[in-house]
């Protein structure tokens, strides 16, 4: 798809672990594995990329991280520090350009239409960017840039670490076509499974692919298949302000591999219940009814609505809220492939915050994170004591879980 427009998209390089890495240099080069505590059903939150020689990746149990790399350095998340870095970050970021879109802990869209001009180019400006997060931050982070936010996100991905991949228009066909679909965001193994079976293997087959054939196969979503690949329909980046206008605010996540595994799923629920409620204290919102959407393996979707007569307005209410009706809507007999959760009926309930200043403040109360346990004791003594009961999800292990809810 070709427009004038121009988004950069900037994803931090094995953040959490970078972050370990940075500020304990014992740990440089070495594989070091960030997350659930070992010896638990728990999973890895990230890794660095020493780490990642082994095998190992995010939402790997942690018992399959430490069979394979029995020497690495395990270390439980430290989400303070990592918010704190984050909102640094975003600063930076600032500097640049006035349309940003962080869209999790590490990772931003900015709309650099325009700028290459005023930097000197879109590749100084990239650079520019680079050496600055890495002065001020001393972690590095890979930038891809493109006509369209899924491009960009494609482009961020192909150098990592410390990468840098500029897409013009042009070099679609030469750089992005020949790439298997599976880079594509959204597409995940059982997609490309069956884009297999359909002799579809790389993007730009996919971009090819006549809708209604995709449309037998996949569904109502198999036109939206061929539209990613051509690198359609992935909206503008947004500003704060221009996101506030949102009539809903909500986060889905799509799994590489099908779930079926309850607990998995109410972490995954956690995490976008964070994301969620993220986006709502940025604007200042709270909402009164929460949808739930499901997609199973086979692609039937269904969404699950109710409202409730308190007031959304935080992760936890939010998740408790969420994880209720997924329990109560989910056909066992399914596997799970994509879950999203969405907040609507926004009302204002205080001036614009900072979201970053505000999950800040969550955790800087003490290093062992006491503030999130006052903000639940405080949850409790406003709804009694059984408002917050976390599953297999101990609260001692609340972590960002990244979304891959807007392109
Ligand atoms: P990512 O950007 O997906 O991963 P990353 O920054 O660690 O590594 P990469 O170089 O490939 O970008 O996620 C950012 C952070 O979000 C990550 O450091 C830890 C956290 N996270 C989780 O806690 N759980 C997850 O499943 C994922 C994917 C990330
Ligand atoms: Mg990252």
């Amino acid at each position: 798809m070709v427009n004038n427009k121009r988004v950069l998209h900037l994803d931090m390089d094995a953040f959490f672990a970078a972050v370990e890495q940075r500020d304990l240099p014992l740990l440089r080069g070495k594989p070091v594995i960030v997350g659930a505590e070992k010896g638990t059903r728990g999973v890895v939150s990230t890794c660095s990329y020493e780490a990642r020689k082994y095998g190992i990746h995010s939402a790997m149990p942690i018992a399959e991280a430490a069979r394979r790399c029995p020497h690495g350095v395990f270390m439980r998340p430290n989400g303070r520090k990592y918010v704190h870095a984050s909102l640094q970050l975003m600063r930076i970021l600032e500097k640049y350009s006035p349309v940003i879109e962080p869209v999790s802990i590490d990772e931003a869209y900015m709309d650099v239409t325009g700028a290459g001009e005023k930097f000197g180019g879109e590749e100084k400006l990239a650079k520019m960017i680079k050496r600055d997060i890495s002065n001020k931050l001393n972690i590095t982070g890979t930038i891809g840039i493109a006509s369209t936010r899924i491009f960009a996100k494609l482009a961020s991905d192909l150098e990592k670490p410390d990468g840098l991949t500029i897409i013009e228009d042009k070099e679609i066909p030469e750089k992005v076509y020949p790439l298997p679909v599976g880079k594509l965001w959204g597409i995940g193994e059982k997609s490309s499974e069956v884009l297999k079976q359909m002799s579809i293997l790389t993007i730009g087959e996919l971009a090819e692919c006549p809708e209604d054939i995709l449309k037998g196969r996949f569904g109502i979503n198999g036109p939206g298949l061929a539209k990613a690949a051509r690198g359609e329909g992935s909206g503008d980046v947004l500003t704060i302000e221009e996101r506030e206008d949102e009539k809903s605010v909500g986060h889905e996540r799509t799994f590489k591999m099908d779930m079926e595994n309850e607990n998995y799923l109410t972490e995954i629920i956690l995490g976008l219940a964070q994301k969620t409620g993220r986006r709502l204290r940025r604007g200042g919102f709270g909402g009164r009814t929460l949808t739930l959407k499901i997609r199973y393996t086979d692609f039937e979707t269904h969404t699950h609505r109710e409202t409730f007569k308190r007031l959304l307005t935080n992760d936890l209410e939010i998740y408790e809220s969420a994880k209720y009706l997924l329990l109560k809507a989910k056909n066992n007999n399914k596997t799970v492939r994509l879950l999203g959760i969405s907040v609507s009926g926004l009302v204002k309930v205080k001036n614009s915050l900072n979201q970053w200043e505000e999950q800040l403040n969550f955790f800087s109360e003490k290093k062992d994170n006491t503030g999130l346990y006052s903000t639940v004791d405080k949850l409790k003594d406003k709804w009694g004591e059984n408002v917050i009961s976390f599953g297999g999800t101990k609260t001692s292990e609340l972590r960002f879980t990244k979304s891959f809810g807007r392109v």
